[in-house]
């Protein structure tokens, strides 16, 4: 039975209200919300982060060279498997992957353990669905901290739940490639993201246990959930709106830099459909990008969506905060007001 609640809020006045919410609560009897902090979680994280920064001090002083480029190209794998897996693939299905690609990327997924695909999938399309409401797992109205790491050191608000039992997962269950990662996923995350990142440095270039355990362990998990979080956190509080001024999620550039082309905030939440998750940008900030479309090429990748640029005009002057970019004097994008308020320096002079 779906309550009062639109399908699809587009624009934060389109979002369920607090009222709606709580009349939903009545309706679905939804448990009343209390703090619930998982102290095993706040524990296993303060070792994380400790274990880290001692991680970054011996990348720095101590470790040998192939350890540190061996933790990078472990970044860079996890990424993908996020960002050209569980994001853009698996959560929004912004294009199609052949079985080799799929399973590729479940493998760079479970080394980067932020949770299985069909978990992480399921929170990220009720994230959009309610953005920056209760049922949001992590909410950036309850402010920095909770929507970076504090969703994760708590028990979930109940409206997660019981909207999230409501997203269509259907595709999720139908792909087996999901369905394996998710049924072994206790067995297979242990050995992708901690054993073998480990022994790998300790076996092929006699690296010692403690520079391979804390830089391409500690420090390399550490780091790549840090720039994944700055998603839900900084680009959900700074930066342009040029698709829609109405909503919270923004385009922040040092938040794309960090996590392989994801900064596109603002775009992203527009037209989350796009397997590029954003309009603009070369490769340099959105490798994700340049991966999938070296993956179209041979095949792998198809059915790439992507927007029209009359849509995405017409978005930009309909909802856009006017900070959508234009190369110069002339552009057809140019903001009318922009032109109206320019002025010409050598007739200001001569008028004087
Ligand atoms: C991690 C995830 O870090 C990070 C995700 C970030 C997302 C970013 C998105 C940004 C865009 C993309 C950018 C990519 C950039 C990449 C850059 C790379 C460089 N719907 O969860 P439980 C139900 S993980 C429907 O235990 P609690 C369901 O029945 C880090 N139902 O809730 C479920 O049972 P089951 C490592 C839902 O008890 C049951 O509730 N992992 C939903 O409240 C219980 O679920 C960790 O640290 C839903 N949405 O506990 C683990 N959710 O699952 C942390 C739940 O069997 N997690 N249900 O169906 C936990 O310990 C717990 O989940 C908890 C909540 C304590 C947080
Ligand atoms: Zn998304
Ligand atoms: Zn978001």
């Amino acid at each position: 039975m779906a309550p009062n609640i639109k399908t699809a809020p587009e624009r934060a006045d389109d979002c369920p209200t607090k009222q709606q919410l709580d009349q939903n609560n009545l309706e679905t009897k939804v448990p009343e919300y209390k703090l619930e902090i998982v102290w095993r979680n706040v524990l296993l994280f303060i070792y994380l982060h400790v274990a880290a920064l001692y991680g970054a001090y011996l990348m720095i002083f101590q470790a040998k060279w192939y350890t540190v480029f061996w933790a990078v190209f472990l970044y860079y794998l996890s990424a993908l498997g996020i960002t050209a897996g569980a994001h853009r693939l698996w959560s929004h299905r912004s294009y199609k992957a052949k079985l080799p690609l799929r399973i590729f990327l479940a493998m760079c997924n479970t080394i980067s353990f932020q949770n299985h695909i069909f978990e992480w999938s399921r929170d990220h399309r009720v994230h959009h669905k309610y953005s920056e409401t209760d049922a949001d797992p992590h909410n950036a109205t309850r402010g920095f901290f909770f929507s970076h790491v504090g969703w994760l050191l708590c028990r979930k608000h109940p409206e997660v739940k019981a909207q999230g039992k409501k997203i269509d997962l259907s595709d999720l269950y139908a792909d087996p490639v999901v369905m394996f990662q998710m049924k072994y996923y206790l067995y297979l995350m242990p050995f992708a993201c901690f054993i073998i990142p480990t022994f790998v440095p300790m076996y092929y270039w006699d690296e010692s246990f403690v520079n391979a355990w804390f830089v391409a362990t500690m420090f390399r998990y550490a780091f790549t959930l840090n720039m994944t979080w700055l998603v839900n956190s900084a680009a959900h509080m700074w930066g342009n709106k040029p698709y829609d001024g109405t909503i919270n999620p923004a385009e922040n550039l040092g938040v794309a830099l960090g996590a392989a082309g994801e900064g596109w905030h603002n775009y992203h939440h527009v037209f989350p459909w796009d397997y590029k998750a954003a309009e603009l940008g070369d490769y340099k900030v959105n490798v994700t990008t340049a991966f999938l479309d070296i993956m179209a090429r041979i095949g792998q990748a198809y059915d790439m969506k992507t927007v029209p640029q009359e849509v995405i005009k017409k978005r930009c002057q309909r909802t856009g905060d006017g900070t959508h970019p234009v190369w110069g004097w002339g552009d057809k994008d140019i903001n009318k007001e922009d032109v109206d308020d320019t002025v010409l320096e050598d007739k200001q002079t001569k008028s004087l």
